[in-house]
């Protein structure tokens, strides 16, 4: 088994300003190192690097070569665990110039990964875009139960509410909350999406979701489009 080898984006050099280098962020990523991720990525908005580009070209190298080499069992939970906080710490700091917007919400989202899975970078990442385009977002963190979600939709009137899952085994999970929703009254009251690596969108439609999302930006773009439809409906 080949140890995989760090992606380098195509093109960072143009995204990036003059003179500037990744190299030391991928590494502090990939080694877990999260005080020196959080300074790198603290002078790359300080040099007003977009904190998209700082995203996709300053923290996913370094996550996904880990990423890769998890799944090919080369490294472990351990290992995986602190390039996770690395990467979290990244994200904290770009959390607030992607949220920045001062309009009025454009609907209530609750999200959060279903029972017994703790993944959590990518539905924070789906929650920092969805803030950015106007949502406001409940996140309510990973391995939460379907009572807790259905509490807090009914305690936020949510407009939608959104279940990752990353394992073939908590998938499963996705449509258990939806059926407690039905049970509970509430299906009808919210649009439900689903979204993780394994998911798609014949399993949304199985498991009675109301949409899927592949990817963060097409999960923002489903939001507003449900949310739109559904303004559309009481006008
Ligand atoms: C990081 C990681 C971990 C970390 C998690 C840290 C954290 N804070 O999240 C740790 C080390 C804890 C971990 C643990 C485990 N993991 Co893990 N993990 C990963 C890894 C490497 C990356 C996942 C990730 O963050 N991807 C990046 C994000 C950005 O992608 P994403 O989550 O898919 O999100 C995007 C979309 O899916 C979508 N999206 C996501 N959520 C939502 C929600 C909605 C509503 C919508 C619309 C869209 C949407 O938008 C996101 C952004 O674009 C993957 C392998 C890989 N390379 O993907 C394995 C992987 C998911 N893990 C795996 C396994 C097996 C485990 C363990 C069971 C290992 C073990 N032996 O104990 C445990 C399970 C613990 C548990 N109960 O949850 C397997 C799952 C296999 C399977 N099919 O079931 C994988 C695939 C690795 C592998 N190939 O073996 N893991």
């Amino acid at each position: 088994m080949s140890d995989p080898e760090l992606k380098i984006p195509e093109g960072w050099e143009e995204r990036a300003v003059k003179d500037w280098e990744w190299a030391t962020l991928w590494e502090a990523v990939e080694e877990g190192d999260h005080g020196y991720a959080h300074e790198r990525v603290k002078e790359a908005i300080d040099v007003g690097i977009d904190p998209r580009v700082i995203l996709d070209d300053g923290l996913f190298p370094g996550f996904n070569v880990q990423g890769e080499r998890f799944s090919e069992q080369i490294i472990f939970i351990p290992e995986m665990l602190i390039t996770a906080r690395a990467m979290k710490a990244g994200l904290a700091l770009i959390r607030p110039l992607l949220a920045a917007n001062d309009e009025k919400p454009l609907g209530t989202f609750i999200m959060g990964t279903v029972l017994g899975d703790m993944h959590d970078i990518g539905q924070s990442i789906v929650t920092i875009m969805l803030e950015n385009a106007g949502f406001e977002v409940i996140n309510l963190g990973t391995d939460v139960h379907p009572d807790r979600f259905i509490e807090a939709a009914a305690e936020h009137n949510a407009d939608m509410i959104g279940f990752s899952a990353l394992l073939s085994t908590t998938v499963y999970y996705q449509k258990v909350t939806i059926d407690e929703f039905v049970k509970a009254g509430h299906r009808d009251k919210v649009h439900i999406l689903i979204g993780g690596a394994p998911t798609t969108q014949e399993w949304a439609d199985e498991c009675g979701a109301d949409g899927w999302g592949g990817d963060a930006m097409l999960a923002v773009n489903l939001a507003r489009k449900l949310i739109t439809e559904k303004r559309a409906a009481w006008a």
